[in-house]
């Protein structure tokens, strides 16, 4: 038997956020933002046709949530400040009931010895400002210092962990590359714009909290795929295999960290006669305003080969022009979110950070499985039998654990999810917590891996 022991005061928790918990509720004053719309117009694109409306009543149930919580080990957990509950309208007025709330929760979570980490955007952009063109628009960059501003005076004594924004790519593919959330386009130009605006609007938020002179850490959130080639020894794979990567993780990475985009990128968008519009101070501000504080999701590496299918110009350039996706014989699935599992994954990204991110601080941020019907590992206690999940954590884990052996700078680890949550256009179909949520009636059971995990929050290890 082998026992991983974590360094002292490694941070044991896990993330969600704002949109896919909070639900709403009459008279909460809360604004729409783009997932609302959307599932307003269009509610045969979400699962089951369940909206974000309903998500589990964390606003309402965030006291219940915060005692479960500690029964499952949290020393520390993130979620997301609504935008749109915050500042629900364009006259850009505070919400007080929102105010009461976040404070509320926040001074829960700590009253329970689990550190609140607070992220400012996790996707869900106020339909005020989507109706100004969203992240295409200058107009939400300077919404956005306003608001991260308005939350470190609001918060800040009490929140010191801070995040700019969760995953910023997805809002990059999946409004304006693939069709896969609103506003659905499909537009490199305005897809290089958006991401061009979003790390912008994280460099101002940096520079704002700095200039605040609170005692605590801003970073960001990025969902990293390492980018393996089909064959390490062919030349053109691994080239493709590098662009990939700088499309998808170093494209924000890179600035977050070191305060520059890649050269390659640079290169490619230039060449395409995409670059997005910029004002002369802005490259500046990227460069002076980095991140304290990386935090890393992981689920699935991208496999990738030389470009060997015709280019597809129906919609103009696509990342997709560069490489093929490259389906590896053999590799193991998660058959129900269609996502590879590679557990050495994790340990690939911190020992790049470690090397090429001047190792600066980070965790990991969400990792996790999503299931579906997992109601038929209900067993006798009542309880679901998830042992999948803590193979699949405990799998990871082995590799974080080797990762900091080896020096990488890696603080804690946050499981997705604590509660089944909402999860975008798939709702309620893959459940990832470690406690479920009935649905019919908002009951909380905590599943076999909460139960495993408080184990290893407590003795900061694991022996197998
Ligand atoms: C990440 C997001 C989360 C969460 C998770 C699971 O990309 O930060 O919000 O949803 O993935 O993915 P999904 O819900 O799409 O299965």
């Amino acid at each position: 038997m082998t026992t991983y022991q974590f360094p002292e005061k490694f941070w044991w928790g896990s993330a969600a956020s704002g949109p896919q918990t909070e639900g709403r509720i009459p008279g909460d004053h809360k604004g729409d933002n783009i997932f609302d719309y959307w599932f307003s117009k269009e509610p045969e694109k979400f699962f089951d046709q369940v909206g974000p409306e309903k998500a589990s009543q964390v606003y309402t149930k965030y006291k219940e949530d915060v005692q479960l919580m500690k029964q499952t080990g949290h020393n520390s957990f993130r979620t997301s400040i609504q935008w749109s509950r915050l500042i629900p309208d364009e006259t850009g007025a505070v919400n007080p009931q929102a105010v009461a709330f976040y404070n509320s929760y926040f001074d829960e979570l700590i009253a329970h010895g689990i550190e609140p980490f607070v992220n400012l955007y996790h996707f869900d952009m106020p339909m005020y400002l989507q109706e100004k063109g969203g992240w295409l628009a200058r107009e939400t960059v300077e919404a956005y210092e306003t608001y991260a501003k308005t939350c470190f005076e609001l918060f800040g004594t009490k929140v010191k962990k801070w995040f700019t924004h969760n995953e910023p790519i997805v809002p990059v593919e999946a409004g304006y590359l693939y069709r896969w959330h609103y506003p659905e386009e499909s537009d490199m130009k305005k897809a290089v714009q958006v991401g061009y605006h979003e790390a912008l609007s994280s460099a101002l938020a940096i520079k704002a909290y700095h200039e605040t002179k609170q005692d605590g850490k801003i970073g960001i959130i990025l969902n990293l795929t390492p980018s393996y080639p089909r064959n390490e020894n062919d030349p053109a794979d691994v080239k493709a295999a590098q662009i990939a990567d700088a499309f998808f993780n170093r494209s924000f990475l890179d600035p977050a960290v070191k305060g520059e985009f890649p050269q390659e990128l640079i290169e490619i968008v230039t060449e395409l006669e995409i670059l997005p519009d910029m004002q002369e101070e802005d490259l500046a501000i990227i460069k002076n305003n980095t991140v304290d504080l990386l935090g890393i999701n992981y689920y699935q590496p991208r496999r990738v080969k030389a470009k060997e299918t015709a280019v597809d110009t129906t919609n103009g350039p696509m990342p997709e022009d560069y490489f093929d996706n490259y389906e590896m014989p053999g590799r193991k699935m998660n058959p129900y979110r269609g996502w590879e599992i590679y557990e050495k994954g994790i340990y690939d990204i911190l020992i790049n950070v470690r090397d090429n991110y001047g190792n600066i601080d980070c965790f990991i941020s969400e990792n996790g499985m999503g299931v579906e019907n997992e109601a038929r590992f209900i067993e006798a206690d009542g309880m679901i039998h998830d042992d999948y999940r803590i193979e699949f954590v405990q799998e990871h884990l082995k590799y974080v654990h080797q990762a900091i052996e080896e020096g990488a700078n890696c603080l804690g680890y946050h499981m997705w999810t604590c509660m089944d949550n909402w999860s975008w256009t798939n709702a309620y179909k893959n459940r990832y917590g470690f406690i479920s949520v009935d649905l019919a009636d908002g009951k909380r059971t905590i599943k076999k891996s909460g139960y495993w995990f408080k184990e290893v929050a407590d003795t900061n290890s694991f022996s197998i």
